[in-house]
Parts: C-alpha cells; structure tokens; sequence
C-alpha cells in the first residue's frame, strides 16, 4: 500500500516560504495515501496560478491546464477512464473567475471528481490583482491605491445554489481538519469542493493566517450542526458570508453524473491499442472520403 511517501516527488516547490498551499499539499499527499490510494491510480489536474503548479509536485499523474480549465479536463478524464481518482485543484482566480461557468456546471453535472480551490482571495501569480473573493474594499497597496468596488462573490454560496453534493471548507494552518475534509471529499460519491483558505504571504497583507482564524467559524465545534441538512447549510453560510470551516453539507442520495450512463465497461487507458484505433481510423477515412 502506498504511504505518504509514495506521493512525494522530487521537485521542489517555488511557493514563497509560509504559502499557505505548502500546507494543501501535504494535506492532500496524506489524504491519498489514508484512502489507500495508489500513485498510478491517482491524476491531478491544475489551473494555472501558483496554486496550479501543485500538479508538478505529487507523483501521481498529473495535467498542468490553462487557466480556468481544470475541472473540463478532470471531468473529460473521469469518463475516459473511471477506475482513476480524479482531483482537480487551483485558486480562486483560476476556479471563480475565468473558470466560473465550469465550476457551476461541474456541480450541477455531479461527476465523481474532488475539486482543490486554494482561496487566498487575490491573483498570486500575476502579483496581487483583486479576484472574485476579494472582499470589498480591498487594497493592494502594491498594485493600487484604490479599494475595491466590487463585490465579494462566496464560493459556498454559489456551490450550494448550483446544487453541489458535498461541500466542505478548510484552512491551511488547521492541517487536521483539512486533511479529514480531503478524504472525506475524496470518499464522496459526486462532485465534492474542499476550498481551502490558503494565504498569500507576500501580496496580501489583510487575509492573513490570524484573520482567517479569527474570522471562521469552525462547524466542528457547533453543536447540532447537521452537514446533511441543505436549509441549515444555506443558513450558515449567508449568516457567516461563507466564512466558515469544516463539512457544510453532504448529499448522499444523488447518483453520479457516469453512474447514470449505461452501457460503460470500465477499461484502463493503459490498456487501449492506439495503434489499432488509428489502423481502424485510416480505413473509415479510406472508405468515406
Ligand atoms: C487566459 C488567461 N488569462 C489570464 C492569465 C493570467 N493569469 C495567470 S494566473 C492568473 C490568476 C491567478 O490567481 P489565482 O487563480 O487565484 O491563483 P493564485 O496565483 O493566487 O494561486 C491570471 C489572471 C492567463 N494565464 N491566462
Ligand atoms: S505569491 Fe502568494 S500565492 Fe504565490 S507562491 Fe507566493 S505566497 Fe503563495
């Protein structure tokens, strides 16, 4: 069985010391290897951003997209071939912004892949523009003397309004609970978003480590709580305005977007003869041109 090891290679990370996506990263190689996953069983799929560069830094297999398209590829890949765990993962930029109209049709489809959003609510990559989870009123004193006029948008909001079936938020500096929220999002039968506040240390100098634990809310320690119950979900998020930690909500009952195709007979990839398939290809072109 593969350990935490096993999901480790050798590049390292140009993450500035103290990302918080250092921290995702090792939640999720732990993740995988508690499930009991495998690396050759095992693809991840990024956006771009800095936190689209965590495919390079697993030995699973791995897809560095463009920007806001991981959740198309993740998804194209789940049906090609469904034996593999698929995790799709990147920033709030990359999956709220430009990937938006994917993340809400991803949900709604409800195919069996987990998405990573590294939150640190601003573009690290291209050096602290305001993104769709920066509050309003925000400044980046490097890029702007001037607030933000618009407004927030809260992922969990949008999530649950779409119809997602397992929706959990995590923060990087709490690696207990993020790891739990990560097999639990893996073990989940359907589309699962773990959106994790991850800070940017260099370019945001207001959503740090110590505001995101003073501002959540940690459902773990709500007593009654019930994940199971949309209308308290809803509830908590509008009354926190999505500033809060741990499972949100969870739908068991609804089938998986491949479960509902019939007809499929699993096939590893690795196993196909592309040759043939080309052989095969040539004769029908041969044949109809
Ligand atoms: C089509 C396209 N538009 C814009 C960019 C420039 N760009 C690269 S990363 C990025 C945003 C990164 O922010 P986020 O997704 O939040 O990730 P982070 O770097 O904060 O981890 C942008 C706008 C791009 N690469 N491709
Ligand atoms: S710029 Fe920000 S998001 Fe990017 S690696 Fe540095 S700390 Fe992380």
């Amino acid at each position: 069985m593969a350990t935490v090891k096993d999901f480790r290679n050798q590049v390292t990370p140009n993450w500035c010391p103290g990302c918080g996506d250092f921290a995702v990263q090792a939640c999720l190689q732990r993740a995988l290897a508690d499930v009991g996953l495998e690396p050759e069983h095992t693809a991840l799929i990024s956006g771009i951003g800095c936190s689209g560069r965590i495919s390079g830094y697993l030995n699973v297999y791995g897809f560095h997209a463009i920007h806001g398209r991981s959740l198309p590829i993740a998804q194209g890949i789940k049906l090609a071939n469904r034996d593999l765990t698929v995790i799709a993962a990147g920033g709030d930029g990359d999956g709220f912004g430009i990937g938006l109209n994917h993340f809400m049709h991803a949900v709604r489809r409800n195919m069996d892949i987990t998405y990573i959003v590294m939150d640190n609510a601003i573009y690290g990559l291209t050096k602290g523009q305001t993104s769709p989870t920066s509050a309003h009123g925000f400044i980046n004193e490097k890029k702007s003397s001037q607030p933000n006029i618009e407004h927030q948008l809260v992922p969990a909001s949008v999530a649950l309004s779409a119809g997602i079936t397992f929706l959990a938020q995590g923060m990087s500096s709490n690696i207990n609970q993020l790891t739990r929220l990560i097999k639990e999002a893996i073990q989940h039968k359907g589309f699962s978003l773990v959106n994790v506040f991850s800070p940017c240390v260099t370019y945001n100098k207001i959503n740090t480590y110590e505001w995101f634990k003073e501002k959540c809310l940690n459902l773990d320690s709500v007593a009654g709580y019930d994940p199971n119950n949309r209308i308290q979900a809803i509830t908590k998020v509008d009354e926190t305005q999505g500033l809060l930690t741990g499972l949100i909500y969870k739908n068991e009952q609804q089938p998986a977007y491949e479960d509902l195709i019939s007809g499929y007979k699993a096939e590893p990839i690795v196993k196909q003869d592309l040759s043939m398939e080309r052989d095969q290809f040539e004769l029908y072109l041969r044949e109809f041109l």
